[in-house]
């Protein structure tokens, strides 16, 4: 039996590492709502990221959500489909509308192409994705927001430490929710963080990921509870100090599947974007069945049975979900269904072995007709 690879495993600290950082705890046995390590995290991290202001939250989830809330968004809302639930539910349970629009099908981000055509005059903001780390196009949508004087959230769960010209992605559009969950290039176990220009939005935000408490007998709107606790900040202020290590690993693992699937007629790789400094997050591979002479599915299933286990991210799009059956059609979004059907992303993290990549890539590959 062939040893399992899923497609990520997450980054730990050494466990030592990890018991001298929350040593402390059992002393002050401050275990949550803004502690030392919490703010310790939330200072690495503003210097990491280059952003003017972040607040640390209990996910990439919460971080969304709320963000919606604190800039007190409604009506309609310019998204993708081409995504994790989490973007599409953080708006509806904001009882907001999404409005899909599709992608591009060069790195997969909003087609701002179509986005003007969507806007109407319920229209209040843009959340774009940043998927697979690959940025969407900043300068465009910031002009159309200009325009039409739209919000812009970007949802960067998949840009840790991503910088476009030189500027940490977290600095662009109104918010950026980043993601730390486990499967992420940056983890806290569970995490996330909100990056932000306006000082107005920073204290709304704070006060919603605190139940709206506003002072000790004051609660001013109806928040939720999305605070970072210390055991998670800690692990957090751990992994940081690797980070930048993982970074460099994911690079020589990423180069080496380049090497082996890089000009396969029927295979197209993630692209290369200018003036970006990327994070190796993801490894998505788009197969076309007339050119390869397999399928995804057929390449996934015969990964599965050597005990690999590539996912298919975004499969379904977030407009198919049995849960808006009826609601949305998917055939609006032509491109993003397509990639869907013939995405697959590939094991990637720190320590996975340039032999296992090699593996992948020969079962991959013996597929080829
Ligand atoms: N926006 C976007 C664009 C996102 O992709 C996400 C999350 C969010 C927003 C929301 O952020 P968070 O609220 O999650 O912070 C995973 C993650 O749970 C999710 O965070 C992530 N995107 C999504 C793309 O992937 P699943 O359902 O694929 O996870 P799961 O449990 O199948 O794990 C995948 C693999 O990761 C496993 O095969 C092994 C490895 N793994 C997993 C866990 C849970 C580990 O090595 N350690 C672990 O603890 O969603």
């Amino acid at each position: 039996m062939e040893k399992k690879i899923l497609v990520t495993k997450s980054s730990m600290p050494k466990k030592e590492e990890f018991f001298e950082e929350i040593s402390d705890l059992w002393e002050t046995h401050w275990l949550t709502n803004m502690g030392v390590k919490h703010q310790t995290l939330q200072n690495e991290l503003k210097k990491y990221l280059g952003v003017k202001n972040i607040d640390l939250l209990t996910n990439g989830h919460m971080a969304l959500e709320l963000s919606m809330q604190a800039l007190g968004l409604s009506g309609e809302v310019i998204t993708t489909p081409f995504t994790f639930a989490s973007t599409t539910h953080a708006i509806i349970r904001n009882r907001l509308t999404p409005v899909f629009c599709d992608v591009n099908a060069n790195d997969f981000t909003i087609d701002v192409d179509k986005i003007e055509d969507l806007i109407t005059d319920k229209t209040c903001a843009i959340i774009p994705v940043h998927v697979y780390g690959n940025i969407c196009d900043i300068e465009k949508i910031q002009d159309i927001a200009k325009r039409h004087n739209l919000k812009v959230i970007y949802d960067a769960a998949h840009t840790f430490g991503v910088k476009y010209k030189g500027e940490g992605i977290g600095s662009f559009g109104d918010v950026s929710c980043f993601s730390f969950h486990a499967t992420k290039v940056f983890n806290s176990i569970e995490g996330g963080a909100v990056c932000y220009i306006d000082e107005e939005f920073g204290k709304n935000i704070y006060e919603l990921k605190n139940f709206g408490i506003h002072g000790p007998e004051s609660v001013t709107a109806v928040g939720a509870n999305a605070k970072m606790n210390e055991f998670c900040a800690a692990f957090g202020l751990c992994n940081l100090r690797h980070v930048d290590d993982d970074i460099e690993k994911r690079k020589i693992i990423y180069d080496r599947y380049k090497t082996h699937l890089k000009n396969i007629d029927g295979i197209k790789l993630n692209p290369v974007q200018k003036d970006v400094q990327p994070n190796y997050a993801y490894f998505p591979v788009i197969f076309d069945k007339a050119k390869f002479g397999a399928n995804r599915d057929e390449i996934f299933s015969k990964l599965a049975e050597n005990g690999i286990g590539a996912r298919k991210y975004f499969y379904p799009i977030t407009n198919s979900f049995e849960c808006f059956k009826g609601i949305y059609n998917p055939a609006d979004t032509p491109v993003a269904l397509q990639l869907s059907l013939n995405v697959l992303t590939l094991p990637l993290y720190p320590d996975l072995e340039l032999e296992d990549v090699d593996r992948i890539c020969k079962i991959i590959l013996s597929l080829k007709k």
